[in-house]
């Protein structure tokens, strides 16, 4: 058994690929040979949350089969965004970006979930539950995906958004 991970993808700015499609694709066409892709969602056109005045965004998620673990996979995903021309240091926080590719859920190859908190990376994803532009692309592809901290699904994360 392989390690599954969730990743989420946005897009927001037009790239040397093209638009936030491309973008996406891009993004997609780099992480497959960090494993194995299973499965991509469709691709959602999102209002800005948090920070407001920015373009609209492009969002996805998609799930990985892989044999790294997960701090390296982070570095393996923010070296992509890098790859891609996103600039974190003349970037504002929570602004607009090529392509964010953000770590939501991490279970190991035996089946365990992870869950750690380091400066480096924090799983799961501190703001997956909160957000629906992760939680609706993330339920087409991993509806029963357990937050293993809440023990709720994706679907249930999704529907107490709903409220
Ligand atoms: N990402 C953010 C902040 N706000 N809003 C949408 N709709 N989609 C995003 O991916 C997004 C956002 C910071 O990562
Ligand atoms: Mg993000
Ligand atoms: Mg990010």
């Amino acid at each position: 058994m392989k390690a599954l991970a969730a990743i989420a993808l946005g897009s927001n700015l037009e790239s040397r690929f093209g638009d936030r499609e491309a973008n996406l694709e891009e993004a997609v066409r780099l992480i497959r040979p960090l494993g194995e892709v299973t499965a991509v969602s469709s691709f959602y056109d999102t209002e800005p949350v948090g920070f407001l005045d920015q373009p609209r965004f492009l969002n996805a998620a998609l799930l990985l089969e892989t044999e790294l673990d997960p701090v390296v996979l982070l570095r393996e995903l923010l070296m992509v965004e890098r790859t891609m021309g996103r600039d974190r240091v003349r970037s504002v926080a929570k602004g607009p970006r090529v392509i964010d590719l953000d770590l939501l859920l991490y279970v190991d190859a035996t089946g365990r979930d992870v869950v750690m908190s380091n400066e480096e990376l924090v799983l799961p994803h501190p703001e997956m539950q909160g957000r629906r532009f992760v939680l609706e692309p993330l339920e087409e592809i991993a509806p029963g995906m357990v937050h293993p901290v809440s023990g709720l699904t994706v679907r249930e994360m999704l529907d107490a958004l709903q409220g």
